[in-house]
């Protein structure tokens, strides 16, 4: 047996992990955190532990597909490429866009961006991270003319204050949020702010929580200016000779006052002066922002208004002091980079300055550069839709999933002469719409790197074998480009030499007027490549070792180099709930990535949360006669998504909160962009997902209930369902609202059974049945007109078991077993598959009563730590119980 250790990159966040593949005989089976790697330090959260799970075959494109039907390259490309060529010389080459992702490497979307903008003449690329990134990008140029994250993750360790704004830490970027919570534990008088409407996990280490109005954040950091101004907080040098805007700032907060800002986000004069004392009087603060900030019609301004406030108090470019803008996917940074977004050039040139393309124009020795910015996703997926745009390339990203108003993505797919979709996995949402698809490489197989949120570029390596006929994204971009006649300019033999030409254009005609310099690297060896550590940018001849921190000289790049304080105006999102309707604010969930492509192939990643909730305040369930956890349907514009209720205080009663993951593919109607209003900011072309109206409803069914089986099955067209793979059968929750549920379509559904056993009622709302086959367990359905009972993993165990007698099938319809002790419940931690109920009897026994005590007893939260919030949250419930008891 030979056995090795490949270290790689995570490909699921923007913190960026070390990972290390542990392989034998070529097979992944393990994977652990990289001890020396900047990111992570050896640590991995639940998804990056997970990885293992996720690299078999199992559902991957294997061959081209042209028109459903599998094919060669050759002929697909051919396909492609004649078809593209008929197109722009018809229609010119605004006519083509490509749809790329903050998920492929650096070394792909060089390519894309170089085949688009150089050759083929037009700038229709963008990006799925104008979902993401866009208005913390230009928030940053606005600031600092250019697009620089200043900080690092080390300066957790140095601050006195961390707040976190639209961020939920604990669960979108869990090492990042370990490193906070060790900082904390390390220095106790450090503290953390979160601002969030919903109190999330990661209010779990804060000090104070503020549940603002969804949207209102640029009133409360207007206000903490207006407070800063009035306190004489301001650093006058730094202001001075290094920023310019004071006067402007000075007159747009006049009005912001305390009294002011209490009414406008609706939080109490203490809270908020609380909040402004912490940052006022503490020299090192860090503002992490994430998606509650960006993903709003007022993004941009949004992302300024807290810029200002570290630039007025100089806490900026010192250890422990910045605004850091964290990013979500692994290479959304290395995206910005190339110019991967519609209004970019590339090595963070401009549209904007002429001779900035005609610079990339000269290196690129490009045929045909285009010279004006290009459509932004949404205007991009607009002319798709109404025949602007007639080929479009979507890559790495899912859109008709995570685009808003994603039906209409549908439609103008369907509407579209060649849609091309490139991704490793062969049936997903958009796959379906497309005349073409590419299989794709994906993580362990692709070769090239990544950036992550503090600017580290770190190598992804390749050393599983590209299953079937895929290729690498370079490629398939590459094999395209050659056809259309730029053989010259494409023909690289591997992803070091891209990576030599990305740094290299970086460095080009630069001398310091551009941030992104990695011009020390376009020389290296494909040996050193193979090898390279991760190193932060830029890395020159004045960094040849990378810089840590932006921004220390106070040098910022704009014109006389000074940075601009932006005066904002702050406004509510574009619709605010009429009466009747809440806003539906949407995000991530602990173990799920995005679409789940990925995650939801692994099992034990969906038994933290397997289906949809929305999450609603205890006063809106009373109001609308909502029970915990009983089916409820959400609508806006003759659109409905169904999911379960999930009651907590954690939400306010204006909003609600549902995750963003779940599609067609493991639902009929949880998808849930199919709801979200298409509204961006103006300045970025970010959509406002965070803030849409709708109303919800109770769901009355005639029946409801759960199918496990190990055999296909396809839900009838009248049933709603949920979907939940398992290690070794599928978990169906379905919902009829029509009829009630009945022994004859069961047999129908599974017709080579050999024996069932069945109870119901006489008035035949009720009925538990199980199916064998051969002696063994292939199906159990359990319904009445409420969720029953169930002891998932119990019965999951039963699955594909023998059963003799009559007696031991019979007890199979309770859904439980005999003994209750041997319930589990929920899996709370997915590491080791410690479940709720054993958790909280081991509380209530007396056997544990802290994070620490569980984890030494059943071992729960101490491999990731991702469920140590809720091991805590459950410890003190629980405790309280005993207590009162
Ligand atoms: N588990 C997991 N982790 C991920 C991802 C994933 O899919 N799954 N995706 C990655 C990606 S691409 C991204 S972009 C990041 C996103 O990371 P985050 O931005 O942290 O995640 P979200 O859950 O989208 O949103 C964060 C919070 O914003 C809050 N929010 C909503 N409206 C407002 C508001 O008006 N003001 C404020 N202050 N807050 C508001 C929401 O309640 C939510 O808790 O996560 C990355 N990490
Ligand atoms: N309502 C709502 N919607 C949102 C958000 C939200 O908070 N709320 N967040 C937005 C944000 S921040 C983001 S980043 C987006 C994410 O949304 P998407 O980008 O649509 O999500 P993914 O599921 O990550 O899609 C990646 C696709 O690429 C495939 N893939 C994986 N690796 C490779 C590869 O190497 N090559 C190729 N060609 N394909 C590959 C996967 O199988 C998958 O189909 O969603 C956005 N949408
Ligand atoms: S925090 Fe988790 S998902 Fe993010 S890079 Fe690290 S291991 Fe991967
Ligand atoms: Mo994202």
């Amino acid at each position: 047996m030979t056995s090795s250790i490949v270290k790689t990159t995570c490909p699921y966040c923007g913190v960026g992990c070390g990972v290390d593949a542990k392989l034998e005989n070529g097979n992944l089976i393990a994977v652990s955190g990289t001890t020396d790697h900047p990111a992570n330090y050896g640590k991995l959260c639940v998804k990056g532990s997970s990885l293992h799970e996720t690299v078999d075959h199992e559902g991957r494109m294997l061959t081209p597909m042209l028109h459903g039907q599998p094919t060669d390259w050759d002929t697909s490309l051919a396909y492609v490429s004649d078809k593209m060529k008929a197109i722009v010389a018809e229609h010119g080459p605004d006519a083509f866009a490509f749809y790329v992702s903050g998920q492929i490497l650096t070394e792909d979307y060089y390519v894309a961006n170089k085949l688009i903008k150089g050759f083929i003449g037009t700038a229709n690329i963008d990006t799925n991270s104008r979902l993401c990134m866009a208005s913390a990008v230009v928030a940053h140029k606005r600031a600092f003319g250019t697009d620089t994250v200043p900080g690092n993750y080390d300066d957790l360790n140095h601050a006195d204050v961390v707040i976190l704004t639209g961020s939920n830490l604990a669960w979108a970027h869990p090492i990042v949020y370990q490193r906070l919570a060790n900082a904390k534990k390390q220095n106790p008088s450090l503290k953390v702010v979160v601002i969030d409407p919903r109190k999330t996990a990661s209010c779990d280490i804060a000090d104070l929580h503020l549940p603002l109005k969804p949207g209102s954040d640029a009133f409360l950091f207007n206000g903490l200016a207006h407070h800063l101004i009035a306190h004489n907080k301001l650093d006058d040098s730094f202001l001075a000779n290094h920023c310019n805007g004071l006067e402007a700032i000075q007159q747009t907060v006049i009005n912001q006052t305390l009294q002011q800002t209490a009414q406008d986000c609706d939080l109490t004069e203490d809270q908020i002066n609380h909040f402004y004392s912490l940052f006022a009087n503490n020299e090192r603060v860090v503002t992490l922002f994430s998606q509650g900030i960006n993903q709003s019609s007022s993004g941009v301004d949004k992302g300024n208004a807290i810029i200002n406030c570290h630039l007025l108090t100089g806490k900026i470019g010192k250890p422990g002091a910045a605004p850091f803008s964290i990013t979500g996917q692994p290479n959304a940074m290395g995206g910005r980079e190339v110019g991967g977004l519609a209004n970019q050039l590339a090595a963070h040139m401009d549209f904007k300055k002429p001779e900035h393309i005609d610079r990339v124009a000269r290196f690129w020795n490009a045929t045909n550069m285009a010279k004006n910015e290009g459509l932004k996703a949404v205007d991009m997926f607009d002319a798709v839709a109404d025949g602007r745009i007639k080929a479009i390339w979507i890559m790495a990203t899912n859109p008709v999933v995570s685009m808003p108003d994603a039906d209409r993505i549908k439609a103008a797919l369907q509407s579209c002469d060649l849609v091309i979709v490139s991704d490793s996995q062969a049936m997903t949402d958009t796959s379906q719409y497309a005349d073409v698809c590419f299989p794709a490489t994906t993580w362990a197989e692709k070769d090239g790197t990544v950036t992550n949120s503090e600017r580290f570029i770190s190598r992804q390596r390749g050393y599983l074998l590209p299953p079937g006929d895929a290729k690498h994204d370079w490629q398939a971009i590459c094999e395209v480009a050659k056809r259309l006649g730029y053989e010259e300019a494409f023909n690289y033999e591997n992803s070091a030499d891209i990576f030599r030409e990305h740094a290299a254009l970086s460095g080009f005609e630069n001398d310091d007027e551009r941030d992104f310099d990695i011009s020390l690297l376009s020389q290296i060896s494909n040996a050193e490549y193979h090898n390279l550590t991760p190193i932060q940018w830029p890395v020159n001849t004045r960094h040849p070792n990378g810089r840590s921190r932006f921004f220390d000289d106070g040098r910022f790049y704009t014109a006389d180099r000074k940075a601009n304080l932006i005066a904002v105006q702050p406004r509510l999102p574009t619709y605010t709930p009429n009466s009747g309707q809440v806003t539906l604010n949407t995000g991530r969930i602990r173990d799920q990535w995005h679409t789940m492509t990925r995650t939801g192939k692994s099992a034990r990643l969906l038994e933290h949360i397997a289906s949809p909730t929305v999450q609603i305040h205890p006063e809106t369930a009373r109001q609308q006669a909502i029970a915990n956890n009983a089916l409820v349907k959400l609508s806006d514009r003759g659109i409905s998504y169904i999911a379960r209720a999930e009651i907590t205080e954690s939400v306010r009663a204006d909003s609600l909160f549902i995750p963003m993951h779940w599609n067609d593919m493991f639902a009929s109607h949880a998808r849930a962009n199919s709801l979200v209003r298409p509204i961006s900011d103006a300045l970025s072309g970010q959509p406002e997902f965070k803030h849409s109206p709708v109303t919800i409803t109770p769901l009355v069914a005639q029946w409801q209930g759960w199918l496990m089986t190990n055999e296909t099955f396809t839900p009838d067209s009248d049933l709603e369902w949920f979907r939940t793979p398992l290690a070794n059968c599928t978990l169906w929750e379905l919902i009829s609202e029509q009829r009630l549920p009945d022994m004859a379509w069961l047999r129908t559904q599974f017709s080579d059974m050999d024996d069932w056993v069945h109870l119901q009622d006489t008035e035949g709302r009720y009925l538990s049945a199980a199916g064998f086959k051969n002696n063994r367990l292939c199906v159990v359905l359990m319904s009445e007109p409420e969720l029953p009972e169930m002891d998932r993993n119990w019965l999951k165990a039963q699955i594909g078991t023998e059963f003799e007698t009559k007696s031991d099938r019979l007890r199979l319809l309770a859904g439980v077993p005999a003994d209750p002790a041997s319930q589990t419940g929920r899996t709370v931690c997915s590491c080791y598959q410690v479940g709720e109920q054993t958790i909280i009897n081991a509380i209530l026994n007396g056997e544990a009563d802290s994070v620490e005590s569980l984890g030494a007893l059943l071992k729960c939260g101490t491999n990731c730590g991702s469920c140590i919030p809720e091991l805590r949250a459950l410890t003190l419930e629980h405790q309280a119980k005993e207590n009162a008891a």
